[in-house]
């Protein structure tokens, strides 16, 4: 499949690359990977997402490249290439507002992704997206340098959760260990994704900590983020999505959920993490949510403190319902 998306590509003079909001690193890595591969097979290359540049990621070479909607978006452009979405509203802002008619390409690795492009790739074996990229720059022939191996090494790093999630394959190693060998820079990576953070972001981890509550003896935990929390710890924007790993790290917790307050009059939004008892992709689909079997989410326009209670009341008993399908197996 990565030859066939590769000759749709080289069809093109000018292409737009767009990710989701909020940035991941998987997502960012993707945008900045393939924009130096399509630039080196000679295209014009413009990368557009709908939010800002999270502080984290500018350590990453050529990220001053990465706009911001409505920059960006003058100037019609042939094609482009949405990254690791797995349906339409996760890009819906930039592409509707794309000038002119142009074709789409869709790249991702979610399960459950809806074909919603002209072209749609999708390999829920890929760990991240950011390994279809670097398939397709070995199909080019292109030679990987040390910006492109730090990109796509940083979407690797993080949607496997530093080589520890569930979907860490041999396949993982074997790409980080070629992007090493290209000049990839683990220590640079790790320091900016994980070892350091701002101050109130450690406060705010705090705050979280002291909100956990537990359900389903223990095996449920959950924790919020709330707009008077990201104001006491001194927060204006940012993806505290990470604060799931709190919750997770309980021992006994089969599952951790993560609720966080957006914006006044912006959805509530739940993140979902499993040990495998539980398939939260299935669990977040009821609420119009998605993702993967062991990390997923939804979200709902409704206050935090109604969507808590009637979440994990559901949650309570969809895992006593997967217990028992497991004692059945
Ligand atoms: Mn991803």
């Amino acid at each position: 499949m990565e030859r066939e998306v590769l000759e749709h590509l080289l069809r093109y003079r000018s292409l737009l690359l767009t990710t989701h909001e909020p940035l991941d690193g998987d997502g960012v890595g993707s945008e900045l990977g393939l924009a130096k591969l399509l630039a080196r097979l000679g295209k014009q290359v413009r990368i557009v997402n709908a939010c800002p540049t999270p502080d984290t990621f500018r350590f990453l070479p050529g990220i001053e490249t990465v706009q911001s909607f409505p920059a960006g978006m003058n100037g019609a452009v042939d094609a482009v290439v949405t990254l690791d979405c797995g349906t339409r509203d996760r890009v819906a802002r930039v592409l509707d507002a794309v000038p002119g008619k142009p074709f789409v390409v869709n790249v991702d690795h979610h399960a459950g992704n809806e074909p919603f492009a002209d072209v749609n790739w999708f390999d829920e074996s890929c760990a991240a997206t950011g390994q279809m990229i670097y398939r397709l720059a070995i199909a080019s022939g292109v030679e990987i340098d040390a910006d492109m191996a730090l990109a796509l090494y940083t979407a690797l790093v993080s949607d496997t959760g530093r080589f520890s999630y569930s979907n860490t394959t041999p396949a993982c190693h074997e790409m980080a260990a070629h992007l090493l060998r290209c000049g990839a820079k683990p220590s640079l990576v790790l320091r900016h994704l994980y070892r350091e953070k701002p101050l109130s972001l450690v406060r705010l981890e705090g705050m979280a900590a002291q909100e956990l509550r537990f359900a389903g003896d223990g095996e449920i935990a959950w924790t919020h983020v709330t707009q008077a929390m990201c104001r006491s710890a001194g927060i204006t924007q940012i993806d505290a999505r990470d604060i799931i790993d709190i919750p997770a790290s309980v021992q006994g917790v089969i599952v951790a959920v993560l609720f966080r307050e957006m914006e006044t009059g912006r959805p509530t939004k739940v993140s979902f993490r499993s040990s495998g008892v539980i398939d939260v992709n299935r669990f977040a689909a009821r609420f119009g949510g998605g993702g993967h079997a062991r990390a997923a989410g939804c979200q709902f326009q409704k206050p935090i403190g109604d969507v808590e209670p009637a979440v994990i009341r559901d949650l309570e008993a969809a895992l006593a319902e997967a217990k028992r399908e497991h004692a059945g197996d």
